[in-house]
């Protein structure tokens, strides 16, 4: 299948095109190009609604209600991913990554710490959630209601987007068949009894992140929603009344017109799309958006500078009218945010609030040629698209068999050879290198400490259950699946009785069982871009060897991101190594007993989730002494002596090229094969041949 190609932004434009009549249209009516409100944030200014989650429920809710206090106008929160995979935290593959990448939260006693001496009926609360939805909502809705607010009065957003989760995010849990109808058991349920919360956030930031260009992820985004529309359709949901609650979540890059251009046209599509669907409702084609600004984009050499890209990429989105904002923090390519850079990312936005007048203005950029071409540019794009998609059978058939996957891998790998070549220019990463370094005040995460505590209280609380309701609950959550009920009121039910986050997905996985998607992996042309003497002397090493070099590539744990480890096996398959590629969720034991079936001339594991050091720890012990590890990722400069000690030979992160990797790699495996073209010779020797 074809990517369509989007029409360049730049130059001079003497002209709005012909076709972008929308413009003309006044903000607040369909189809909304210039925002979905009359007034804008003359009325209403933008919810200011940073993400954020680490350690335990009781560090989270200091964390947000400190936020609160400082002025932040909603909530948002990032699980870790052991809640998000649906393993408790006392879980065996659940031990490295507690509280590392979000909050820890295994059952509704701990959903009431994390909102303890918050008014629920008072704040809207957004929360990440797609493969543990069912539980996660349930632990939400009775926290709630033990805190005496009923579901009718809480307001605020879950993401339930599982399609995003197998196109690019990867904490989905079953297959996409049942986690389907577990994303419309959840929109159902909200739309009985939650006439306030948004059922599902429709998110491109994951595509974008992952790699995709705005466009794509436009194109991406959309067409899931029409996936979703045509599911529910088929499940006799109302759509009239379910598509009010439909919100979306987009990603803000560099790119500022395309980002401007992209949130406006998001709004014509969607308006588009619920007229295709014959829905009438106005309020429902007021496309409501979540933004963020993006992680990728942010160094780590010159972490200060990130404030400037942070801002920039909030600017865009508020141009381009979003409801909701996330300011990123300035050393996310290192690490959580610290505390220091929360203040600067959330201050960010009362700046633009209360001191630019950015906000006075409704659609700043309506009627400017440029901006008018680039938003009916996006939306011919995604039409193309969703063309295409149309021709090859449709989105849930594609996200089976991995291709927007590979549409996604292969604009990263672009990227990557845009920025190798210098087409691409980032400031103190490519170009402008400096070595004076910014002060740091990293987050430092007590996992170790979270993952006692986690298993003490849940020790409590399976001894104070009453475990027959425990068992009946259980039961009948299966039961309900078997037949297919809608499950959301069989997990209030178990929640309720104090039945665990890691137990009722234990029981929908006993019926359905846990699902790997399918791995496929783009080839590169990379060696173009890399150092010629040094592409030759990776030949020459296997020349010396007789054979190729074997290395392989490894995603273990929990940890989804898995963007930069396929672009290492991409770099080394085009340097002429055969690499194997354990994906996400591999085991310390797969490796092991892939090593022992290959004896690899280098293992690199990928670990962004900042579980590296027990990881590698227990690694090596593990491996064969002889075998060089390396390890890329996001990894704080204080841990890299750390890694080394153990017996990791490099430590790659954000800020190294792929000439850096490549080099580095060579020096360390020369010596290594070496050792084993020497062992050969004497063993030939031995043996007199
Ligand atoms: C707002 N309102 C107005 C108005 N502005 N009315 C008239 N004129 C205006 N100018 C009204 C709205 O209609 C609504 O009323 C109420 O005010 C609240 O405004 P809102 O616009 O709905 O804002 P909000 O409540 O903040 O909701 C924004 C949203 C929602 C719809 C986009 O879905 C949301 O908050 N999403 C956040 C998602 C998020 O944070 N995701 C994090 C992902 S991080 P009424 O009556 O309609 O309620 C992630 C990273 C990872 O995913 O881990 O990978
Ligand atoms: N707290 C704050 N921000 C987070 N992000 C991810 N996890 C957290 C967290 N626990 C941010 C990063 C990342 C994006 C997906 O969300 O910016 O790029």
């Amino acid at each position: 299948m074809k990517v369509p190609s989007l029409a360049k932004i730049e130059g001079v434009y003497s002209m709005v095109p012909e076709t972008a009549d929308s413009w003309r249209d006044a903000h607040g009516t369909a189809p909304f190009v210039r925002g979905p409100y009359e007034k804008m944030y003359q009325q209403k200014p933008w919810t200011i609604r940073q993400y954020a989650g680490f350690e335990g429920a009781l560090e989270t809710n200091a964390f947000f209600k400190r936020a609160l206090l400082q002025g932040q106008t909603g909530l948002s929160v990032a699980f870790d991913l052991p809640t998000h995979l649906g393993f408790d935290s006392d879980h065996d593959l659940a031990a490295a990554d507690v509280g590392r990448t979000g909050v820890a939260i295994d059952s509704v006693e701990d959903m009431a710490v994390l909102f303890d001496g918050i008014d629920l009926g008072n704040v809207s609360v957004s929360m990440t959630m797609n493969g543990a939805v069912l539980p996660i909502m349930a632990c939400y809705i009775v926290a709630a209601e033990e805190q005496g607010v009923a579901p009718d009065k809480l307001s605020g957003t879950i993401q339930n987007d599982i399609l995003k989760e197998y196109i690019a995010r990867n904490t989905y849990i079953h297959s996409p068949d049942f986690s389907m109808e577990v994303v419309s058991d959840v929109v159902a349920y909200c739309s009985e009894h939650m006439p306030r919360f948004n059922s599902m956030s429709i998110s491109g930031y994951h595509f974008q992140e992952a790699g995709a260009s705005p466009e794509l992820e436009l194109a991406l985004t959309m067409a899931n929603a029409r996936a979703y529309l045509t599911h529910f359709q088929q499940q006799g949901i109302d759509l009239e009344f379910v598509a009010k609650r439909l919100s979306f979540f987009f990603g803000l890059g560099m790119s500022f017109y395309k980002e401007v251009a992209k949130l406006r046209a998001a709004r014509f599509l969607w308006s588009e799309l619920l007229d295709e669907f014959g829905i009438r409702s106005e309020s429902a084609k007021r496309l409501k958006m979540h933004c963020q600004t993006s992680g990728v984009s942010l160094t780590e050499s010159s972490p200060l500078n990130n404030i400037v890209r942070t801002t920039i990429e909030a600017m865009a989105g508020v141009f381009g009218g979003t409801q909701s904002l996330h300011t990123n923090s300035y050393d996310e390519a290192i690490s959580l945010p610290s505390d220091q850079a929360s203040k600067v990312a959330l201050e960010t936005q009362f700046i633009l609030q209360h001191e630019t007048g950015i906000g006075d203005v409704v659609d700043p950029w309506g009627g400017s040629y440029m901006m008018e071409s680039a938003t009916q540019s996006m939306i011919e794009y995604v039409r193309t698209m969703q063309n295409n998609i149309e021709i090859e059978g449709g989105v849930l058939a594609l996200v089976a068999s991995g291709q927007l996957t590979a549409f996604i891998h292969r604009q990263a790998l672009q990227t990557a050879m845009d920025e190798e070549a210098l087409n691409k220019k980032i400031v103190g990463k490519n170009c402008y290198q400096s070595s004076s370094l910014s002060p740091q005040n990293e987050r430092v995460i007590a996992s170790d400490k979270t993952l006692l505590l986690q298993s003490k209280k849940l020790a409590l609380l399976k001894l104070k259950r009453d475990d027959g309701a425990v068992k009946r609950a259980l039961q009948a959550l299966q039961a309900a699946a078997r037949s297919k009920q809608n499950l959301m009121p069989f997990t209030i039910e178990a929640i309720r009785a104090r039945v665990t986050v890691g137990e009722c997905i234990k029981a929908l996985t006993d019926e359905n069982s846990r699902y790997l998607k399918p791995e496929h992996i783009e080839p590169a042309l990379f060696c173009a871009h890399l150092d010629a003497e040094m592409v030759k002397r990776y030949q020459a090493l296997s020349s010396q060897l007789g054979r190729p070099l074997r290395f392989l590539v490894a995603k273990v744990g929990l940890d989804g991101h898995d963007r930069g480890a396929k672009v290492i096996v991409s770099l080394l398959r085009d340097l002429g190594i055969e690499v194997d590629y354990l994906p996400i969720f591999s085991s310390l034991d797969d490796i092991i007993q892939q090593d022992g079936m290959y004896q690899y001339d280098g293992i690199g594991l990928s670990i962004l989730s900042g579980a590296h050091i027990p990881f590698v720890t227990q690694l090596t012990q593990k491996i064969r002494t002889d075998c060089p590890i390396f390890i890329g990722g996001v990894i704080p400069a204080s841990d890299k002596n750390a890694l080394e000690t153990i017996g990791v030979e490099a430590v790659f992160t954000a800020k190294h090229s792929l000439n850096d990797i490549a080099m580095s790699l060579y020096d360390i495996l020369v010596v290594a094969a070496k050792i084993k073209v020497n062992r050969f010779e004497n063993q030939r020797i031995m043996k007199g041949c």
